[in-house]
Formats: structure tokens, sequence, C-alpha cells
């Protein structure tokens, strides 16, 4: 790996008297990186933001299949669990299946959900469901959007116009741990194009070794709010670098 290579070479300077040396000063590196990206938690700021401005908008980035409903429906508990009112807009207009996706989880949850008809305007979905949340005094808006590949240009349209009609107070991309240096490669684009204020990774309970997180960590520098462990609700856990190095140094 590029990271680790460039600070091993940063430390050849001072020789090493032992191998644990080495390996701890490559951990406090490692961690240092880390630290940058960790974030205070996502529940508590929109809370503090909610004081002063209502509803707080997020809007949720990425390409297909990387995890944004399933990540938004765990947000979504965590905030009606601190008893913020939340209502999700499914201005994922593409994907046939999309909509059913996010109505399952607003149903268990207990939760409205905006939605229009298939092929309609994304933005106008997302428009539509901020102005619900005022009329009806919701705390929280999360705005579901379509994947597709990273290439595609009328994605990138489309989330631009979403993103003008709504103003979101937070743009948050979602990569796929399993991903590997496509996720990097997902965040610079999406960052470059859209603009990203933090990070999900999904799928981190999969085989992975955490190198995901330590570039985008490195690379981003953007705070990096949850990761994702599982397929169920509660799987999602803060960011922690700790766990992140022992991941990578085993
Ligand atoms: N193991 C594991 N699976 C996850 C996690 N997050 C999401 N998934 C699974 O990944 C698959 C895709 O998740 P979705 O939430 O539908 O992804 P999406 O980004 O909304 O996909 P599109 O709407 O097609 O763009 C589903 O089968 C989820 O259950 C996670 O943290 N761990
Ligand atoms: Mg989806």
């Amino acid at each position: 790996e590029k990271i680790i290579e460039e600070l091993k070479l940063r430390y050849e300077r001072n020789p090493f008297k032992s191998r644990d040396e080495v390996l701890d000063v490559l951990k406090a590196i490692i961690l240092s990186i880390l630290e940058k990206s960790k974030s205070r938690d996502f529940v508590e700021e929109l809370c503090v933001l909610r004081l002063r401005k209502k509803p707080v908008t997020v809007v949720f980035l990425g390409i297909n299949g990387v995890g944004k409903t399933t990540t938004i429906a765990k947000i979504a508990k965590k905030l009606r669990d601190h008893g913020l009112k939340v209502v999700l807009s499914a201005a994922d207009t593409y994907r046939a299946g999309a909509q059913e996706q996010i109505e399952y989880h607003a149903k268990k949850l207990g939760l409205p959900v905006i939605k229009h008809r298939y092929g309609s305007d994304p933005a106008a979905v997302a428009f539509d469901t901020v102005r619900y949340a005022e009329k009806h005094g919701y705390d929280v808006v999360l705005i579901d959007t379509a994947g597709r590949m990273h290439t595609d240009i009328d994605l990138v349209n489309e989330l631009k116009k979403i993103i003008r009609v709504v103003e979101p107070d937070f743009k948050t991309l979602v990569v796929d741990a399993l991903t590997g240096n496509d996720a990097i490669d997902q965040a610079r684009m999406f960052n470059e194009h859209i603009g990203v204020d933090n990070i999900v990774i999904a799928k981190m309970d999969a085989d992975v070794k955490g190198g995901v997180a330590l570039s985008l960590a490195y690379e981003l520098q953007k705070p990096i709010i949850y990761v994702g462990t599982g397929q169920r609700y509660e799987d999602l856990e803060p960011f922690a670098p700790k766990k992140i190095v022992s991941l990578i140094l085993g």
C-alpha cells in the first residue's frame, strides 16, 4: 500500500531498535491519519444544528449498491430513537424497486416517506419532502438518491439539481468497503463534482483490512461518521480509528 510505503520511508532516517518499535511507530502514524477523520457523533451534530434550523436536511450520495438506502434506514432509526421527527425522501425514482425498498424501511420504523412516480424528477421529490417537513414540524429530512455508475454524467447532473433545490446541510457519501480502491476513486469523483461533507463506510463487516478507511482519511480528510457492520438496523457503528489500526496491522 502506497501510504504505508511512504510512512516507512519517512522513518528510515531513524534506525529502529526492534521490530516492535517499528510497529509502534507505524501504528502511531496510521492512527494520526485516521484521527483526522474521526467525527463527533452525527446524531448529536444534527441535534445541535436542529436548534438553529428546522428541518435539517441530509442527501445521501454514492454509486449503485454501496448501501445508501440501508444506511439511511439505520441512521433514521438512530435519530428516531433519539426523539427526533424524521421523514424519508424517495428521490431514487430510477431503479426498479427502490421506492418499495425505502417504503419497507419507513413502515418498519414508523416513519413517513415522500415519493412520486418512477421516472419523475428526483429534485421535485426532495423539494416536496422538505416542504412536507416544514409544514408538519419534522426535524430531519433524509434523502435517498439513485446509484448508477460514477461515470454517469446524468447522475451527476441529477444530484447537482437536487442539491441546488434543497441546499442540504450535509452531503453524505456512502462507499462500500469491499470495493477497495474503487471507493477512493468514487470519493474523489463525488467530492470534485458534487462536494462531500462526510462519509459512511458500509460493509465493514465483510472480511476487509481497513485500508479503505485509511486511504479515505488520507485523501479526503473528511469526517467518517459511521461504518456499516451488517444488514440489521443496529449494525452502524461510530468510526473508531483504533479498531481500524488493528484491522490494518493485525
Ligand atoms: N453486510 C453488509 N451488507 C450491507 C451493509 N450495508 C448495506 N448492505 C447490503 O448491501 C446491499 C445493497 O444495499 P442498498 O442499501 O440497497 O444499496 P444502495 O446504495 O441503496 O443501492 P442502489 O439503490 O441500487 O443504488 C443490500 O443487500 C444491503 O443489505 C453493511 O454494512 N454490511
Ligand atoms: Mg438505494
